[in-house]
């Protein structure tokens, strides 16, 4: 296999070349977004079996690896350990030239398209940008992928928000009404995956997946305010939490199942579009009389509703039909909606905890919300 330069890439051991033992072939996947929550959560799964994993990661002025850290391994730390199995490259999706690169220097079997601009309310504010990473993104990858010099399987990062205004259940046939500028980007997307499936023969997969939460979940999106906020008025930093719409319903599922369903899509004899949901909607009040009940607070005490939070154009209600990942790829949710909310309150208390540590000793300003 060739070799990145990368900066996080291990590197071989100095001197002569030694022989080495032929070793099963193992596969090896590209990761875009592996920064993020699916990202981390897919480096997992693929690692457990036995994958070599490659992730591009965009330049920061700050790490942006902290999901990743408890996978990383050093090499200089522990030089006499083979070449670890992750490893990290930079790129970004509004680069071809890096994409190309970065695919003729790896060389996956497998590519999983999980990098965009994520956030819905923050693509009204910058939607020239959101459809450039989120939409011609995926479109300078799919041709990288077109133009590699061997076969690769292309997994897409499709979303339920695609659906928008039409009424649920929603399935692989239901018509998108997209509501944001996110939204139709990844529905440009979904058809650019389509047609390079229909016209150069890709095996290239739409998951279409409905929101899934984790305690990587990001902290601006409307769960895991609600469980950061819960945590840390259990422990006294916080008193209030301002949110916007609280009647919205939205299929909640847990990530790391969800990622499950994005391997399985490309272990397929022949490449397909699927759902992936949970079945089961609730309200963001629900979420919050959930996940402040379960750590024994009333949540009308605590929330203040602000309009600032509110989109142009919202999405009211989604819940998937996922009838045909799980007849086909054998798949269904092992987290229901209560164990998710706990999971995610029981994190955040715990997080909370050592924040206080931190306040207390001083080194942190406990008016600093996430
Ligand atoms: P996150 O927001 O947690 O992660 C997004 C990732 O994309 C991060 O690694 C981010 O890097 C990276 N990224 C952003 N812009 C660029 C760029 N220009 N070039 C390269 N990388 C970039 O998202 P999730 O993990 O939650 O979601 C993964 C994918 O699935 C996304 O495409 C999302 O739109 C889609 N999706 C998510 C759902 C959900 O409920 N979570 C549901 C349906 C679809 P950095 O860390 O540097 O910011
Ligand atoms: P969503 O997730 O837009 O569904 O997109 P988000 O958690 O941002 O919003 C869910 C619902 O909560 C309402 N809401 C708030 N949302 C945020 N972020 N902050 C608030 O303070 C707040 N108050 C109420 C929203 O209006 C909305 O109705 C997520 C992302 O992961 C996308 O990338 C992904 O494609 C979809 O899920 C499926």
């Amino acid at each position: 296999m060739a070799h990145s330069n990368g900066d996080a890439a291990g590197g071989d051991g100095e001197g002569a070349p030694v022989p080495r033992p032929l070793a099963p072939a193992r596969k090896v996947a590209l990761i875009t977004g592996i920064t993020g929550q699916d990202g981390s959560y897919l480096t997992e799964l693929l690692l457990s079996k036995g994958y070599e994993v490659h992730g591009l990661i965009r330049r920061s002025s700050n790490f942006n690896t902290q999901r990743l850290d408890h996978i990383y391994h050093d090499p200089h730390a522990v030089p006499s350990s083979p070449r670890p199995p992750m490893r990290l490259h930079y790129a970004d999706l509004s680069d071809s030239s890096s994409l190309r690169r970065a695919l003729d220097a790896i060389a996956p079997d497998e590519v999983y398209n999980l990098a965009a601009q994520s956030h819905v309310a923050v693509s009204f504010e910058i939607p020239d940008y959101t459809a450039d990473v989120t939409a011609t993104g995926a479109l300078r990858l799919l041709e990288a992928v077109r133009l590699a010099r061997k076969p690769m399987r292309y997994y897409q990062a499709g979303s339920s928000e695609m659906f928008g205004s039409t009424p649920p259940p929603q399935s692989e046939d239901t018509p998108f009404h997209p509501r944001s500028p996110y939204a139709a980007a990844k529905v440009a997307a979904h058809w650019y995956t389509v047609n390079y499936r229909e016209a150069y023969g890709l095996f290239a997969c739409n998951g279409v997946l409905f929101n899934h939460e984790s305690p990587r979940r990001g902290e601006n999106f409307v769960t895991r305010k609600i469980t950061r906020a819960v945590g840390r008025i259990k422990v006294g930093l916080q008193t209030k939490v301002f949110l916007g719409n609280l009647s919205a319903a939205r299929d909640w599922g847990f990530a790391g199942d969800y990622v499950e369903a994005m391997w399985l899509m490309l272990q397929q004899d022949q490449p397909g579009d699927y759902v992936v949901a949970t079945e089961e909607s609730h309200t963001v009040e629900e979420f919050l009389q959930a996940a402040f009940g379960y750590a024994g607070l009333n949540w009308k005490d605590h929330v203040v509703i602000d309009k600032k939070y509110f989109r142009p154009a919202e999405v009211d209600s989604l819940k998937g039909d996922s009838t045909k990942a799980r007849r086909e790829l054998k798949w269904k949710p092992k987290v229901g909606f209560q164990q998710l909310v706990e999971m995610m309150v029981d994190h955040d208390i715990e997080l909370a905890k050592k924040e206080k540590v931190l306040v207390d000793a001083g080194y942190r300003d406990p008016k600093q919300q996430p």
